[in-house]
C-alpha cells in the first residue's frame, strides 16, 4: 500500500488516555521509561500520540492492576497474553456475579442488552425487584450487573451506547424502587443531598446510595450527576442538608477529586457531613480532612448511626 492509500491513524493525547483508562499521566510516562510500553509517537506539536491499540492494551492492564496484578508482570506482555491473563482473572468475579443473580438471569440480561430489547430488560429487572425487594435488588442485582456490563465493555463485547441502554433501564427501575419506599415519618430524619462533581458522568452509584439511604429512613434529594461545586454548596444550604453524599469512579482525575473535596469541605457549614463513595482508589489513598470515604454501601448504616449522634 502506498502512503496515499494508507488510512490516517487515529491517535489520542495523554490526557485522553488518562481519562479513558484511569491511568495517570505520570504512570504512563514512568512505564514508557521503565518498560518501553506504551511507546507513543508524536503529533505535529511534539506531544505524545497514542494509538487505539495502545489504549485497548492499557485498559486491560488497568483492569488487571485493579484485580491485584503487579505492573512489572503485566505491562510488558503482548495483547494475547494479557487477554489470557484477563480471562483467568475475571472468571472469579463473574462466578460471584452468577451466584448472586443466577447464571441464567445474568446471561439473559446481557443478551437483552446486546439485543437492544429495552422493554424486556426493564420488565425483567422489575420482576427481580419485586422478587427480592429493594435492598437485595441494589446489592445483589444492580451491583453485579454493573460489574458484568463493565467487564463486557472492557472485553469489547458491549458498545458504549449499549452501556447507555443498560443505564437507562436500571435508572427507571431504581427510581421506581426509591419511590416505593415510604417517606420517613419524623421531622428528624437525616436530609441527604446526592450528586457527582463535574467530570464524573457515572450516576448509578448515586441511585444505589439513594435507595439504601431511603431504606435507612433518610430524606434524599438527588441533583443527578455533574453539579458545579458552588451549586452543591447553595443546594445544601437551601435544603438544610445534614449530609452531602458524592459518588466517584476511577474515571475522574484523582487531583480534581481531592482538590474538589477539600474546597467543598471548606465551603459547607461545619455541621454538614461530607460523604464520598465509589470505586475511585484516591478516596482511600489520599483521605481529605472532614470527608468520610465509602467503598461499599454496607457501611452506610453504621455511618448513619454516627450522624444521628450529636457531633
Ligand atoms: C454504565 C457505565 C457507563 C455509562 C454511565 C452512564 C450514567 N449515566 O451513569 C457511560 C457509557 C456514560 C460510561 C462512560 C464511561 N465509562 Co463507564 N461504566 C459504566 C458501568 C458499567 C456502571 C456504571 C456505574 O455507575 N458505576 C459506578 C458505581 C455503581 O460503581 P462503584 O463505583 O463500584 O460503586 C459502588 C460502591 O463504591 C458504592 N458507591 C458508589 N457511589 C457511592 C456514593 C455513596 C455516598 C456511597 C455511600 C457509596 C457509593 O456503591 C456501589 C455499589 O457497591 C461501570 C462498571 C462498574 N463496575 O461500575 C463502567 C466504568 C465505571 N466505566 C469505565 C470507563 C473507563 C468509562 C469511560 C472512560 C469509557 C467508556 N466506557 O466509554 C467513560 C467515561 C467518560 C468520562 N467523561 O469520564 C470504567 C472505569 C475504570 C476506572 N478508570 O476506574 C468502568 C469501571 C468499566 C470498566 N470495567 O472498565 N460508563
Amino acid at each position: 500500500m502506498n502512503d496515499r492509500a494508507r488510512p490516517v491513524a487515529i491517535t489520542l493525547s495523554i490526557a485522553a488516555v488518562e481519562r479513558d483508562t484511569g491511568l495517570s499521566k505520570d504512570t504512563l510516562r514512568v512505564w514508557e521509561r521503565r518498560y518501553g510500553f506504551p511507546n507513543p509517537g508524536r503529533d505535529p506539536l511534539g506531544e505524545r500520540a497514542y494509538t487505539l491499540a495502545d489504549v485497548e492494551k492499557l485498559r486491560i492492564i488497568k483492569r488487571l492492576l485493579d484485580a491485584g496484578h503487579r505492573p512489572g508482570r503485566v505491562v510488558t506482555q503482548s495483547l494475547e497474553q494479557l487477554q489470557a491473563i484477563s480471562e483467568q482473572t475475571v472468571e472469579s468475579p463473574m462466578r460471584a456475579t452468577e451466584l448472586a443473580l443466577g447464571a441464567a438471569d445474568l446471561r439473559e440480561h446481557l443478551a437483552l442488552i446486546r439485543g437492544h430489547d429495552v422493554p424486556r430488560l426493564r420488565s425483567q429487572l422489575t420482576r427481580l425487584l419485586s422478587r427480592v425487594g429493594v435492598a437485595r435488588f441494589v446489592n445483589e442485582v444492580v451491583g453485579p450487573l454493573n460489574a458484568a456490563v463493565g467487564d463486557a465493555w472492557l472485553r469489547g463485547q458491549l458498545e458504549v451506547f449499549e452501556e447507555h441502554l443498560y443505564t437507562e433501564a436500571v435508572q427507571v427501575v431504581l427510581r421506581a424502587a426509591i419511590a416505593s419506599v415510604p417517606e420517613p415519618p419524623g421531622a428528624d430524619a437525616p436530609r441527604v443531598l446526592l450528586t457527582t462533581f463535574p467530570g464524573e458522568p457515572h450516576g448509578l452509584g448515586l441511585l444505589m446510595a439513594e435507595a439504601v439511604l431511603a431504606l435507612e429512613g433518610c430524606r434524599c434529594v438527588s441533583l443527578g450527576t455533574q453539579t458545579p461545586l458552588w451549586d452543591v454548596v447553595l443546594a445544601a444550604k437551601a435544603l438544610r442538608s445534614d449530609i452531602v453524599a458524592l459518588s466517584f469512579t476511577g474515571c475522574m482525575n484523582p487531583n480534581q477529586i481531592v482538590d474538589g473535596l477539600a474546597e467543598l469541605r471548606g465551603k459547607l457549614q461545619p455541621g454538614v457531613r461530607l460523604w464520598a463513595g465509589g470505586s475511585a482508589p484516591v478516596l482511600h489513598r489520599r483521605p481529605v480532612d472532614g470527608v468520610e470515604p465509602f467503598s461499599t454501601l454496607t457501611d452506610v448504616s453504621a455511618a448513619l448511626r454516627r450522624t444521628r449522634q450529636p457531633a
